[in-house]
């Protein structure tokens, strides 16, 4: 039976953490790591099997599916929405185009697929806290082909009996690779700069709240959704939401102050700032905590202290 895993986009932030997690539970051979690029000593590439592979390659997707026996596809390969606003084209193109590759290998090959949406489905008009289901009416390219990729993951469902899942993941913290190009990077880069320069230029306002999320809670969550039971899950199924933490910027910086009393932090907005203030600040995720039983397990300082263990700072 065909039960090894594909991961694409796996050099990304989440494919870094999420291949070393499934390695660990499945053995490394049965993990086949893929992306567009290859990055000299990345972790991911000298830990086990990987592949140069396009997304937009249907032909080499099939063809890597059959040569090892792929059951599953963690379909992580994405443009991200600061990146894909510059680049428009190229995020419909990768995001849209990428997972209907993805999904009509699985459609062919009987393959489970998970495929992460994005807090950026949602638009202005959505409540500050974000319900499951509201209207969707993002205000950027990005948070349109997720939804697309939300509504395709449900028709493949529906019509093919594809098991498609997916969460709408927060901004996500973590250490082990830097953020892909997104609107919540700013959460990831202030570490870096508090550590190596005391001080940081923050992107967004002081004020800006977004939904946001440790990378352990976000790598528990991935794991826990594929391994629910099929019939537990609704119509949520596409894009659950999850909640981890929300904080605005500033509260972001008197946390990392408590461990770096003289690091300070200037405010000066750019472009990104639009993207956040199209996104809700908080999130409802009580479809998920019913149907699979998510519950987070960092809060903001919580989350704070263990990036500062995982960058190996030493603060005495
Ligand atoms: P990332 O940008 O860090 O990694 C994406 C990877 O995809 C990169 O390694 C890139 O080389 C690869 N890639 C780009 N084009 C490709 C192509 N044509 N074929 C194959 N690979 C290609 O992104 P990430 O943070 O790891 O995000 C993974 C998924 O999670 C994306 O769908 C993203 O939208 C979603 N997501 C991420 C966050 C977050 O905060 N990290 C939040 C919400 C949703
Ligand atoms: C981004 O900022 O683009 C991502 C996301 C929330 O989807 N981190």
């Amino acid at each position: 039976m065909a039960s090894r895993i594909l991961v694409t986009g796996a050099l990304g932030q989440i494919g870094t953490e999420l291949v070393d997690a499934l390695r660990k539970r499945h053995g490394v051979d049965a993990i086949i790591a893929s992306d567009v690029r290859e990055i000299e000593d990345h972790p991911v590439m000298s830990s086990g099997p990987f592949h140069l592979l396009s997304v937009l390659d249907e032909d080499e997707m099939r063809r890597l599916v059959v040569d090892n026996q792929i059951g599953t596809i963690y379909h992580l390969a994405a443009i991200l929405s600061a990146t894909g606003e510059a680049n428009p084209e190229l995020c419909e193109k990768v995001n849209v185009g990428g997972t209907k590759v993805v999904l009509e290998c699985a459609r062919e090959h009987n393959l489970r697929v998970f495929a992460p949406s994005s807090i950026a489905v949602y638009g202005p008009d959505c409540p500050s806290i974000a319900p499951q289901v509201t209207p969707l009416n993002p205000t950027t390219v990005y948070g349109e082909t997720k939804v697309v990729g939300e509504q395709l993951a449900v028709y493949y469902w529906m019509n093919h009996g594809v098991d498609v899942r997916g969460l709408r993941y927060p901004g996500l913290i973590s250490y082990k690779a830097p953020a892909g190009g997104g609107t919540t990077d700013y959460a990831v880069e202030i570490f870096h700069a508090a550590l190596e320069d005391g001080e940081y230029t923050c992107f967004v306002r002081e004020d800006t709240r977004l939904p946001m999320m440790y990378m352990d809670d976000a790598i528990r969550a991935t794991l826990d959704l594929m391994d629910a039971p099929a019939d537990s899950l609704g119509d949520a199924r596409g894009g659950y939401n999850i909640a981890g933490c929300s904080f605005i910027a500033g509260e972001l910086v008197t946390s990392i102050q408590r461990h770096l009393p003289d690091f300070t932090c200037t405010f000066e907005p750019d472009i990104r700032q639009t993207y956040a203030d199209s996104w809700p600040d908080e999130i409802e995720d009580d479809v998920a905590r019913r149907e699979w039983q998510w519950s987070p397990a960092f809060d903001l300082d919580a989350m704070v202290d263990a990036m500062f263990a995982g960058l190996g700072a030493n603060l005495d």
